[in-house]
């Protein structure tokens, strides 16, 4: 569709400087967003905490105390902002700026860019990045979905299920830049896993499925909880794991590509995991727990198997049939799917609702 071209400004999250991994998904989702709006002649300016890069993106810098992540915190928790919150420090700078562009998009799943909206004269659509977590900011998350409707965005269906409000949602579903990632249709042994490494992710899951099959696994990500990475280092001291670090793309996608299959093993209700359509992207196969995005993902069967939630015994069983599956079959599932083209038409057919109300 021919839209005149936008001025957008990108609120990225303040849990961690892009480019660190701390931010997980969101960091790779908020660049794959801005390449794909430029390349269709939009302005994007981001603004993200100190020590961000990612790219060629223009990034404003802003200092400050980082955002306690949300997932560690309970359902019912006070909502925090800590001294010289780098939030308060990007969101005033925001405030300052408006003018200068057509709207506002942020990335962060905290309550203040919420309960900021109609202070703002400018329109803010909001990308709710995970499930609902807390009952502060499912409240503010309401307060926006009824006086700005058809601005707050997810991902998934199952995400989207978690609030009490699905149906008020505009859907995005994921993407990945299909173009930045090779094929591989000649895999070694080795099992991936891929993810911040923290205990929402599972991890100790995909550990204990190769310790029984005696399959290598190779380990890519932020080691965010250093205690639990410890823990299980401990409990399974001769399982053959290997831990790789975290990379960026075009070393990650070398990398996972050599891979036999791809572990997810979520404990929670990942929202839509942008690191498993890499593996896609690749010809990687998922064996993933039936549970958040990864059940809209996985065609099981065909792209890998979807697994009972913390069956062990499941990954075990899929791992032994791999060879059933077609790795090609992976990657036009990425290419169709989740490509960026199909998502800059979801992006500005969004922004064009907004802007048009
Ligand atoms: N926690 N408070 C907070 N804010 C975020 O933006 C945030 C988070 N935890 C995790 C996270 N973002 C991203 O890693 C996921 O949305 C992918």
């Amino acid at each position: 569709m021919v839209i005149p071209p936008y001025k957008l400004l990108f609120m990225s999250t303040p849990v961690g400087a892009l480019g660190t991994g701390l931010g997980g998904g969101v960091e790779l989702i908020l660049f794959n967003y801005a390449q794909e709006l430029l390349r269709r002649g939009h302005k994007v300016e981001v603004v993200a905490p100190q020590g961000s890069a990612m790219g060629s993106l223009s990034i404003k810098e802003i200092p400050g105390e980082l955002q306690v992540p949300g997932q560690t915190q309970s359902r019912t928790d006070p909502v925090y902002i800590p001294n010289n919150s780098v939030l308060a420090n990007m969101w005033d700078y925001a405030r300052q700026v408006q003018e200068d562009y057509d709207l506002i998009l942020n990335f962060a799943y905290d309550w203040l860019p919420l309960y900021l909206t109609p202070f703002f004269n400018r329109p803010i659509a909001h990308f709710i990045s995970m499930s609902s977590l807390t009952d502060a900011m499912d409240q503010i998350i309401k307060m926006v979905v009824n006086n700005f409707p058809g601005t707050v965005a997810v991902q998934g269906k199952i995400q989207a299920s978690t609030f009490i409000f699905p149906e008020q949602f505009t859907y995005l579903s994921n993407c990945v830049d299909v173009s930045a990632y090779q094929f591989c249709n000649q895999p070694s042994s080795a099992l991936a896993w891929a993810g911040r490494i923290a205990p929402e992710k599972g991890l100790e899951d995909a550990v204990a499925a190769a310790k029984i099959t005696g399959i290598p696994l190779k380990i890519f990500g932020l080691r965010q909880n250093e205690a639990y990475w410890e823990q299980i280092c401990q409990e399974y001291p001769d399982a053959p794991i290997e831990y790789i670090g975290f990379l960026q793309t075009n070393e990650l996608q070398k990398q996972l590509g050599k891979c036999r299959a791809f572990l997810a093993t979520p404990r929670w209700i990942d929202a839509y995991p942008t690191v498993t359509l890499e593996a896609l992207a690749c010809g990687v196969p998922l064996i993933a727990y039936s549970r958040g995005g990864l059940a809209e993902i996985v065609k099981d069967g065909e792209t890998g198997f979807l697994v009972e939630p913390d069956s062990i015994k499941g990954l075990v069983e899929a791992i032994y049939r791999l060879n059933e599956i077609d790795r090609y079959a992976c990657r036009q599932r990425a290419e169709t799917l989740y490509s960026l083209q199909a998502m800059g038409d979801r992006l500005e057919e969004w922004f064009q609702k907004i802007l048009k109300k």
